[in-house]
This record gives structure tokens, C-alpha cells and sequence, in this order.
């Protein structure tokens, strides 16, 4: 799953794709290098970010979906936690609902089944703002999960067939939560839903000794993304796709040996 933030202030590549044409560019660039699917989001999560409101969210991506469904048959997916962003791009062609909280709104659920789309159903704990305040688990893997199931649920009970879980990798997670969620993987797959994970150029990865503190941080994001492959991921949302896809292909080729 490649990233398009159409945002000024998203952690790693803010600005860089803000306006639509030169979003609508990177996104192209992400399916020749081989993005199975895209990801469009109008709205940073990045810790201590502050919400961006209806209009300007819509004003950020609906140019970009509209261009990108008409132009590629890839699956869009709509990075967003409101159900009117959701309505609107799957109106224009998106097939995925990519909610960060987990549609813990009702109506994001609803517009989700109405549309048939699919979803991902992501674990954070508190909100972006609020998130990384000390956070504390007596559990990480226990809890994380018992979230998404109980959210996964919910889903199937209005009416929602396609969907994947997400522990999410530094939503609410101190650096240590987050290597022991990638080490445990596997453990998520007893929810019964495609695993998709987002590692990509986080902090964590800056955290270790000797990594890159700043840029890419691509390395590191080839090594989580390999190791989320070989403990049962099934999607991993980066930015760096042309790399990951190359690195993936070794994981996949080792697994099938
Ligand atoms: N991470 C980010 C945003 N959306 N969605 C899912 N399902 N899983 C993730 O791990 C995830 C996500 C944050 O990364 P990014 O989009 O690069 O940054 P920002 O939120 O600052 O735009």
C-alpha cells in the first residue's frame, strides 16, 4: 500500500505532495512502482497534530481521487476519520476506508457497509494530539487485540464484509510497544482478518542506536516491512514503494521455498 499525503504537515513528506497535481504525480509514480494499492489522506496523525476541518480535508483530496479513479485501476484507499471524506471518495471510486479510529464512529461504519467498501479497522490509543503521553499497556498484544476484535465485530454486525486490523505502529505506543508489536505479529492473525501494518519511517525506527535519525529512514523500514511479511502481514503501508516492493519480494520468495 503506497502513501499519498496530500498534506503540509504530515511527519515525513509534508508539503512535499500538497497540491493536487503534484499528489496526483506521486500517486501515479507509486503505481508504476508497483503499489498494489493507494492510500490518500488529507489529514496528519502525526502526534500532537491538530484536526483539519470537512472542507479543507475535502478540498485536499477529492482532486486527487477523482483524478486517480479515472486514471488507474488500482484500489484507493481514504486515510480519513470522517465519514463524509469517506462518502464523498467512495462516491468517486475509493473501495477501501482507511480509519485510524477504527470506525468508532457510527456513521463511518454505516457509509463503510452502504457503499460495500472495504476497511481497515486500526488501533490508536487516545487521539493524535493526545496519544503519545506516556502511553502504558499491562498488556500491549492482549489489548491491542482485544480492541480490534470487539471493532471487528461491531463491523460485521452493520453490515461490513471486507475488513483488515492494524495494531498501529505508533498510534498511542512508546518504541518499545511497537518492536514488541512487530516481534508478535503474528499473534494478530487469530483475529481472523488480513494484517496490515504501517511502519514506515516512524520514530521508533529513529530510536534504535546508529539509525537515521531524520531522512529516509529506509532501512529500517525494509527491515520492518520484511519482518511484518514473514510474521503474516499481508499489506504494509509505506512511502518508499519501489524499495519495500523489491525487499517484500524476497520475503514472499523465502516463504514460499
Ligand atoms: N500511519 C499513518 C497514517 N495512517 N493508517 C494505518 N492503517 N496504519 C498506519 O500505521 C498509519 C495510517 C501515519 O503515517 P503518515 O501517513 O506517513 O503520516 P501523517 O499521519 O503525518 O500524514
Amino acid at each position: 500500500m503506497g502513501i499519498v499525503n496530500v498534506t503540509p504537515d504530515s511527519f515525513s513528506d509534508g508539503g512535499r505532495y500538497f497540491d493536487s497535481r503534484s499528489a496526483l504525480a506521486h500517486a501515479l509514480g507509486l503505481i508504476e512502482e508497483g503499489a498494489d494499492i493507494l492510500d490518500i489522506g488529507g489529514e496528519s496523525s502525526r502526534p500532537g497534530s491538530d484536526p483539519v476541518s470537512l472542507d479543507e480535508e475535502l478540498r485536499r483530496v477529492v482532486p486527487v481521487v477523482r483524478a486517480l479513479a479515472g486514471a488507474s485501476d488500482v484500489p484507493l484507499s481514504i486515510d480519513t476519520t470522517k465519514p463524509e471524506v469517506a462518502e464523498e471518495c467512495l462516491r468517486l471510486g475509493a473501495r477501501i476506508v482507511n480509519d485510524i479510529t477504527g470506525l468508532r464512529d457510527p456513521e463511518m461504519m454505516r457509509v463503510t457497509a452502504r457503499h460495500s467498501a472495504a476497511a481497515v479497522i486500526m488501533h490508536m490509543r487516545g487521539t493524535p494530539k493526545t496519544m503519545q503521553s506516556e502511553p502504558a499497556y499491562g498488556d500491549v498484544i492482549g489489548e491491542v487485540k482485544q480492541f480490534l476484535a470487539e471493532r471487528v465485530s461491531a463491523a460485521r454486525a452493520a453490515g461490513v464484509r471486507d475488513i483488515s486490523v492494524d495494531p498501529g505502529i505508533g498510534f498511542g505506543k512508546t518504541a518499545a510497544h511497537n518492536l514488541e508489536i512487530l516481534r508478535r505479529l503474528d499473534e494478530f492473525q487469530s483475529i481472523g482478518c488480513p494484517v496490515l501494518v504501517g511502519p514506515s519511517r516512524k520514530s521508533f525506527l529513529g530510536s534504535l542506536k546508529g539509525q537515521q535519525e531524520t531522512g529516509g529512514r529506509l532501512e529500517g523500514t525494509l527491515a520492518a516491512a520484511v519482518i511484518s511479511a514473514m510474521k503474516g502481514a499481508s499489506v504494509v503501508r509505506v512511502h518508499d514503494v519501489d524499495a519495500c516492493r523489491r525487499a517484500l519480494q524476497v520475503a514472499d520468495a523465502v516463504r514460499q521455498s
